[in-house]
């Protein structure tokens, strides 16, 4: 049977408390009748409270020898690793990737608070020669202050890792706005750094629609803002730090492509475009949803594809045997069909597998969606939009060159995938590919925590994220030039 619904809260101000705003009740997409857990949104009056609370709270964590802030970072690490399975498990739950991918992501949170813990523990600014006798320049690296941190629903606790550890380990004091989809997971991070013992008001969470996320932003107490989600969102938020001159670093959206050229070994590239492809639904923004197939080998290849995506186990994300969940909602689910409808009503575009909801009593009631191939003769609006979903658009080049120019085809930069041992192949993707990951032989999506992540063209804005990249953005520097009075004798 399943657990009864968690109640939720707020943390603001060192407080667990309930929100303000409305009735929030947090349903399992894969069996909707079920409540994962239940609670009130966080309001107006939560917001000032949380942003006056982490401006308050700021100069004495500022103030702490940052080997010591990377302690409290250590040691929610250590609470995030104890609960991995349980909290996967509340993931798999509220979000509706499997349970491995669910408990995967609790442990690599741990990993990135970890990196960044140790980062107290690295250089933290730059010396420099002067050219004037007895002067020494150095660059020293400060906090900002309060940051804002808004995040979606796809990574409930992974995204949020990679913002909030390296806003704190920095000595900067966050206000969290996570997607009001994924309370839980939001709830079970902030537990695990108030256990570790972050002090009051360091860390504030606001469960709140996406209205508390703008007005964040916004806000006259909010020094810096770090967004992941859509671009659409993004673009809007990047508007609204322009007019106040507030940085603002925002990961959006992807179409990410995975071309398979003449020499690929096949069965690697299969198995890593259904997991690029399928793995989470679909739903990262590192997904590969394009697929372009050197013509030489597409025959071949396309067959492959559709018989691994054809039995690929589709169902709830707990049990052992699934392959792949639900969508977020049935509202999600219903968007991305429409879609792929449309689309089959166009010339040149081809259903290969999929495209259908499932009508079994298992699956009815759930955000399930079949796992999608379609094949384009050109362009298409299936090549160009982001779905966010199960969906993966194929396109046949001529040769391994075009191929490449396919990939760059697309007004997103986020990642790529080329398969391929080709040294020349190589050696022009790594050169003219214009992305911020590049994948040779691996699927598009994945971001280990020490190295930067991020996107080029409309899949990002502002300084990359986590590794040494993240402190380009969580602190600014000043540069001093530093004599003694009377020079050195
Ligand atoms: C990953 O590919 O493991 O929203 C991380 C997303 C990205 C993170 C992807 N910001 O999918």
């Amino acid at each position: 049977g399943a657990a009864a619904p968690v109640p939720l809260r707020q943390l603001v101000g060192g407080r667990w408390v309930s929100g303000a705003g409305a009735e929030l009740v947090d349903r399992n997409p894969a069996r909707p009748d079920e409540l994962v857990a239940v609670g009130r949104l966080a309001g107006r009056d939560d917001l000032d409270a949380a942003v006056a609370a982490a401006a308050a709270a700021f100069p004495g964590w500022a103030a702490m020898p940052f080997p010591v802030r990377g302690e409290i970072l250590a040691r929610a690490a250590d609470v995030l690793v104890g609960k991995a399975d349980a909290w996967g498990v509340e993931l798999a739950r509220e979000e509706g990737k499997t349970r491995a991918e669910s408990v995967g992501e609790v442990r690599r949170a741990a990993e990135i608070l970890r990196f960044f813990a140790a980062e107290g523990l690295r250089p933290v600014g730059e010396v420099f020669a002067s050219a004037r006798p007895g002067e020494q320049i150095q660059v020293l690296h400060r906090p900002v202050g309060v940051v804002a941190v808004v995040t979606p629903f796809n990574f409930p606790i992974g995204i949020p890792a990679w913002k909030i550890a390296p806003a704190l380990a920095y000595g900067n004091t966050v206000v969290w706005k996570p997607a009001s989809t994924v309370p839980l997971l939001a709830m079970r991070l902030a537990e695990a750094l108030v256990a570790a013992g972050l002090p009051d008001g360091v860390l504030s969470l606001l469960i709140g629609p996406g209205s508390v996320g703008a007005a964040l932003v916004e806000h006259p107490g909010v020094d810096r803002v770090s967004f992941t989600g859509s671009t659409a969102v993004g673009r809007d938020l990047i508007a609204r730090c322009g007019r106040l001159a507030r940085p603002i670093q925002t990961e959006m959206g992807g179409k990410n492509a995975a071309a398979v050229l003449a020499d690929a070994n096949l069965d690697l590239a299969v198995d890593e475009v259904v997991a690029g492809a399928f793995r989470s639904t679909g739903q990262k923004c590192t997904a590969t949803s394009r697929l372009i197939v050197t013509d030489r080998v597409a025959g071949e290849f396309l067959a492959l594809l559709v018989e691994r995506v054809t039995a690929l186990r589709v169902g709830d994300p707990l049990d052992a045997d699934v392959q792949m969940g639900p969508l977020i909602t049935a509202t999600a689910r219903d968007d991305v069909r429409a879609a792929v409808e449309q689309g089959l009503r166009r010339p040149g575009v081809t259903l290969l597998v999929g495209g259908e909801p499932y009508r079994d009593a298992r699956r009815a009631d759930g955000a399930f969606l079949a796992p999608t191939v379609v094949e384009l003769a050109g362009d298409d609006p299936l090549w160009r939009e982001e779905l966010f979903g199960p969906v993966l658009a194929v396109r046949r080049a001529r040769d391994d060159a075009h191929a490449l120019e396919l990939v760059n085809d697309s007004a997103f930069g986020l990642s790529a995938a080329v398969f391929t041992d080709d040294l020349r192949a190589i050696t022009a993707a790594t050169q003219t590919l214009d992305v911020g990951v590049l994948h040779i032989n691996s699927e598009t999506a994945g971001a280990d925590p020490h190295v930067p992540f991020g996107g080029a063209k409309q899949s990002g804005f502002g300084p990359k994220e986590q590794g040494r990249a993240a402190r380009e953005f969580y602190t600014t520097t000043t540069t001093v030039y530093l004599r003694a009075s009377g020079g050195v004798s």
